[in-house]
């Protein structure tokens, strides 16, 4: 057998060559790389010093290949099945290799982004990067709903290296950034895929490892040494155990946060939000009641209604709006609960807001208070906020 296969089973680029290999019964070696491994490491460096997998070595050429599109290419090249990944046609090849590299750049890459933010310790989190890369595959996911064909594959009725790409990039993407009801073309083309026996058997094959792969909500909670394959290589072994809120053990959520939205002219003016602008919000309001977040929204009127009271010695002033504008004033807020304050930037850097600014605070839980805000006092608290109707 002259062909070995460098990979490992739950990366999703060396299943986009597994499903071809298996498309088209090729026989190789499986060398499995666990990138946690120094030697593993080390030898996985030497034939190929980027360090990605999958990586092909064909010992009857003595060639290496890396790259899992160029891989699946010479497969076709040097050992064409039944199935051929690049269609005869010119024309037709060159929309294959374009789907292809679509799939890997602009659905592949983005998921990894959000993967691998979620394997960082909190203080390296990137949110920003993060949203853009949620951006980045609903754009996709909207431009593949209008171009797949309804039935068959991504290129028509042949199965080619374009459903090789498709079917990894889909898998992963959806779990990190879910379809939603609007999307029927996708999912359904996923669906057909996941049926194919090629496909079956790589994603069978990955199952023992699937609890490898982070989840939103606890990056950071198990407690064992774990190798995690899709990482850069120095931080290749991650240590994760006992990081973190141990309250999101349990999956709750403990810390609460108020966002405030600055006031500008406009909202100082009272000037109200359009239908589209209101439809805009209520959409992502949704999105924050589905994702658990949301606790309460509110938009604020202008200041000319409000009042403040100046307090001196003890004694109060009042004085009534409107206030002179600054970027200070306050428009609006909303109350949420999340693990962390990064989860929250993640989620409000999404908010529909063309221009302004606004503001994440955490708000203080009765154990930041120390041991001066004693049990007694606690519970007088609890008490009143039950019968307040706020617990
Ligand atoms: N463009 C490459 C991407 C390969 C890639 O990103 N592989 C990941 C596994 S899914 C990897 O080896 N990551 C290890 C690392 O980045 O250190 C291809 O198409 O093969």
């Amino acid at each position: 057998m002259s062909l070995t296969l460098y990979y490992h089973p739950l990366s999703s680029f060396c299943w986009k060559v597994l499903i071809a290999l298996y498309e088209n019964d090729i026989s190789f070696t499986p060398r499995l790389i666990n990138l946690g491994d120094a030697d593993d490491r080390a030898a996985f460096l030497k034939l190929w010093p980027i360090g990605k997998f999958p990586v092909l070595r064909d010992e009857q050429s003595q060639r290496t290949i890396p790259e899992s599109s160029i891989i699946i290419e010479y497969l076709d090249q040097h050992f064409a099945g039944a199935m051929r990944f690049i269609p005869a046609a010119p024309d037709l090849a060159l929309r294959t290799r374009l789907r292809d590299r679509f799939l890997d750049l602009y659905l592949h890459m983005p998921t990894q982004t959000i993967v691998f933010d979620r394997l960082r310790p909190s203080d390296t989190r990137d949110p920003l990067g993060v949203a853009d890369a949620r951006a980045r595959l609903r754009t996709s996911y909207a431009m593949l709903e209008a171009e797949l064909p309804s039935a068959g594959w991504a290129m028509g009725e042949s199965f080619t290296l374009a459903d090789c790409a498709a079917l990894p990039a889909l898998f992963y993407a959806e779990k990190v950034e879910r379809f939603g009801d609007a999307l029927k073309t996708v999912p359904a083309y996923l669906d057909r895929l996941k049926a194919r026996p090629s496909v079956a058997r790589v994603v069978a094959e990955a199952e023992p490892y699937f609890h490898m792969f982070p989840n939103e909500r606890e990056p950071t909670l198990r407690t064992k040494l774990i190798a995690e394959p899709c990482r850069r290589s120095r931080r290749r072994i991650v240590f994760l155990g006992g990081q973190g809120n141990p309250a999101r053990a349990s999956g709750r959520v403990t810390m609460r946060f108020m966002v405030i939205v600055k006031a500008t002219r406009d909202t100082e003016a009272g000037v109200l939000p359009t239908t589209e602008e209101f439809a805009a919000m209520g959409r992502f309001n949704a999105e924050l009641v589905k994702a658990g977040l949301m606790e309460a929204g509110e938009g604020l009127h202008p200041t000319a209604k409000g009042a403040r009271i100046a307090f001196s010695d003890g004694k109060p002033r009042v004085m009534r709006g409107p206030f002179g504008f600054t970027s200070d004033l306050t428009a609006g807020f909303w109350m949420l609960k999340a693990g962390s304050l990064d989860e929250v930037i993640e989620h409000m850097a999404r908010a529909p807001f063309p221009s302004g600014e606004i503001e994440i605070r955490q708000v203080y839980a009765d154990e930041d208070f120390g041991e001066t805000f004693t049990p007694e006092l606690r519970e007088r608290v609890a008490r009143l906020r039950a019968q307040a109707g706020n617990s």
